[in-house]
């Protein structure tokens, strides 16, 4: 099918498009490249911000980078585009995240057939033709066969409900929705509410500027090291001779990312060893070269440290000693050390979070001990009755993960369900890509999916082909719907559960598990088995037919 006749195809069926895709981060332009330019289908993307990036758009704050390694963060949709692009650091920054995709979208001809500045109220199931009708916030309505949400898995900021916020006189922003006029620190008095990855990243910025910095932590994270770096020199020339080759070796691990770009750099760790096995003073040297080394080497340094609790705590108490060494105030040298197992909550990687703390001009608040009580008009009061005065609020609070962004538009499925309601008791999905009574409408990084636990990008790419190849396969094959059976859900949601039972992941709180917003139903919204395993099994249920689908041809248009 080539475009014209796609478009043509949606118009003899009465449809504005053959697909409708929500979002334009990099699940979106995967969908489009796709569907469009592969397929010969029409499609329109919706995007609400101003420009393609999706959650690099929104996250622009001071410090934002990303924790994959540059060379392995990219699309695999162009030769061209990877060889044209040259990454600067190891780690890229947020900006060049943002300048990457803008190349990418110009280069690929994608802002076409993209909706900016449109953010979509609702989307509507129209059992009586299969077909889907989505509407925007300023009223605007396009109906289609097929509906892609890509919104992305950590879009949603998170506002906890502080008491008093609007009364607040100073500046209050959110990480996840930073403003794009420069915010500057210099010479006020700043406090930072979260110690995530975002407010660790943050952290680092607000401390070289603010006369004083209020860093108010609710839970110690687990903060390794980044070792970021300028790219070496013919590493990047070498990526990009053997990308393919490369992108099929990254792929073949859990988190389809190496610690390595390359593997000619020196292999560090042993990875397939258990944390147990080694006598002290080699554990001691395989975390010291991990650490020293940077990236996820700490992560991949053994292979039990996400499942047993004594690897765990292993992990645990090497990063103790690492914190007590760089903090030179004892008191908050013991507060920044993590008491949760390691890799309850996401690991992160920093450049110089700890070494903040022996700058005069910042605070640790435990707010743990002292929590937040309300907001005044001039800062931040916690129980004890102290109030902490200052000129801004930053809130790097996190986001409502893998489903705020579904739960917070109106779908209405099979019968006029809405979704947020049917997800009451918590999210339910089969292969965290479709929802029984949502028929034809597609997640990309769903809960249930391991997105957020793998190399994002790839993740979004693998589900996104997943997703086009299935909707040419109904296409072909007469189908106008599609949605999974009830026990194909429940069986998928179970083994989602079983799976991360046997890990760290479950042995704390975390957004992980929703735990971060109160209120919201605690079940483990990431498929742990490993990118490899969960795209083996995504494979196989389309190789069998789309085994646990229900495909109906029944109410075909024309
Ligand atoms: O959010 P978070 P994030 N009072 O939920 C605290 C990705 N990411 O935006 O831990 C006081 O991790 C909360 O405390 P606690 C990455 O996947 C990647 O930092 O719940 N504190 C926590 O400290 C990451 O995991 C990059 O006790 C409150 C913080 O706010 C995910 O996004 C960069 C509070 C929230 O931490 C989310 O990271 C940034 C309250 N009422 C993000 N409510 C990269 O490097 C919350 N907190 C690629």
């Amino acid at each position: 099918m080539d475009r014209a006749s796609g478009k043509a195809k949606a118009e003899s069926q009465g449809l504005d498009f053959d697909v409708v895709v929500v979002g334009a981060g990099f699940a979106g332009l995967a969908t489009l490249h796709r569907l469009r330019d592969q397929m010969g289908y029409s499609v329109r993307v919706i995007e609400a911000g101003s420009a393609a990036g999706g959650t690099w758009y929104w996250n622009r704050y001071p410090g934002a980078r990303c924790d994959v390694e540059s060379l392995q963060y990219s699309m695999s949709i162009s030769p061209e585009v990877d060889q044209e692009w040259n990454w600067t650091e190891r780690f890229a920054a947020q900006p060049e995240i943002l300048e990457y995709t803008q190349f990418l979208v110009d280069k690929m001809d994608f802002a076409k057939d993209i909706e900016f500045n449109t953010r979509v109220a609702s989307a509507a199931f129209d059992e009586s033709d299969n077909s889907w009708t989505v509407t925007t916030q300023g009223g605007d309505s396009l109906r289609c066969r097929w509906l892609v949400m890509a919104a992305g898995p950590l879009s949603t900021p998170n506002l906890p409900d502080f008491p008093g916020l609007d009364s607040f006189e100073g500046e209050v922003y959110h990480t996840g929705a930073w403003p794009k006029e420069e915010v500057s620190f210099k010479g006020k008095r700043v406090a930072q509410i979260g110690t995530g990855s975002s407010g660790v990243q943050i952290a680092q910025e607000i401390a070289k500027h603010a006369t004083k910095h209020y860093v108010l932590q609710r839970t110690a994270h687990h903060i390794i090291p980044a070792a970021n770096r300028p790219i070496n020199p013919g590493e990047q020339e070498e990526v990009k001779k053997r990308y393919r080759e490369l992108r099929d070796m990254w792929q073949a691990t859990p988190g389809a990312t190496s610690y390595q770009s390359l593997p000619s750099n020196p292999s560090i760790v042993p990875g397939d060893k258990s944390v147990l096995e080694v006598s002290p003073e080699e554990r001691r040297e395989i975390f010291d070269n991990a650490w020293n080394y940077g990236g996820y080497a700490f992560h991949r340094s053994f292979n039990d440290l996400l499942k047993s609790t004594e690897a765990s705590t292993l992990a645990n108490e090497y990063i103790a000693e690492r914190i007590l060494e760089i903090v030179s105030d004892p008191a908050a040298a013991e507060k920044l050390v993590p008491k949760q197992f390691y890799g309850t909550k996401r690991v992160i990687l920093d450049t110089n979070y700890y070494s903040i703390f022996n700058q005069e001009n910042v605070e640790l608040i435990d707010v743990r001990e002292d929590p937040i009580e309300r907001i005044t008009p001039a800062g931040i009061q916690t129980a004890s009755g102290k109030l902490y005065e200052v000129d801004m609020i930053v809130c790097a609070t996190g986001f409502d993960a893998m489903t705020g962004s579904l739960t917070r538009m109106d779908i209405h499925g099979r019968g006029g369900a809405v979704l947020r309601d049917v997800w009451k008791g918590g999210p339910e999905s089969y292969l965290g890509i479709m929802v029984t009574g949502f028929p034809g409408m597609f997640i990309v990084g769903g809960p249930q999916s391991c997105s957020a636990l793998a190399n994002v990008i790839v993740a979004n790419e693998q589900q996104a082909e997943w997703i086009c190849d299935c909707i040419g396969y109904l296409d072909k094959n007469g189908y106008t719907s599609i949605e999974p059976t009830s026990k194909a859900q429940s069986d998928w949601v179970e083994h989602v559960n079983e799976l991360a039972d046997g890990t760290i992941y479950t042995k704390g709180p975390s957004w992980y598990s929703g735990a971060n917003i109160e209120g919201k139903p605690r079940t483990f919204l990431l498929y742990v088995a490993g990118y490899p395993t969960y795209t083996k099994t995504c494979n196989d249920v389309a190789e069998k037919g789309y085994e646990g689908f229900e495909l109906d041809r029944a109410k075909a248009v024309n």
